[in-house]
């Protein structure tokens, strides 16, 4: 079974949205596997957010990242990727498809809301970033 990584984000979770979120998911037919929640260290989040190196939106989104605590929960489905995606909308709240948890609940491109893992191999590597390779 296809495995992802959510991140319910610092915004979402003080906002109180966390229930909301995980109703959605679960509704969308996914498993929880794993959860917990945790305040990640400016280490983690840049190891998480590696591929984003270099980038201007880089140290604004460690700050963000780190400002509260996070929900990483893993998730399993069939084509659990790309349906988490579209359960998230886009990556900016403005442009994502009206329902979707960052249209419902991001306020902008940078804080918005959840975080899916973006390819097969990058859902096996988020999970396990969080939960290890544990058996589920
Ligand atoms: P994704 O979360 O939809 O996969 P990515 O491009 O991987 O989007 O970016 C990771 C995260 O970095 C986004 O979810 C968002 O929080 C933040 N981000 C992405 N692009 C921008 C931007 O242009 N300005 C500010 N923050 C951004
Ligand atoms: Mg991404």
């Amino acid at each position: 079974m296809e495995r992802t990584l959510l991140i319910i984000k610092p915004d979402a979770v003080k906002a109180s949205r966390s229930g909301e979120i995980l109703k959605m998911v679960v509704d969308a037919g996914f498993e929880v596997i794993a959860m917990r929640m945790t305040l990640l260290t400016r280490e983690q989040a840049a190891k998480f957010y590696a591929i984003h190196e270099g980038k201007p939106f880089f140290n604004p989104l460690l700050d963000y990242m780190t400002s509260g605590k996070v929900i990483p929960v893993a998730l399993e489905r069939e084509n659990a990727v790309t349906k988490l995606r579209e359960v998230l909308g886009a990556t900016d709240p403005a442009k994502a498809a009206p329902g979707t948890i960052r249209a419902l609940f991001g306020t902008n491109i940078e804080h918005n809301a959840g975080h899916g893992s973006d390819s097969v191999e990058n859902g096996r590597i988020e999970t396990a970033f969080f939960f290890g390779e544990m058996e589920f």
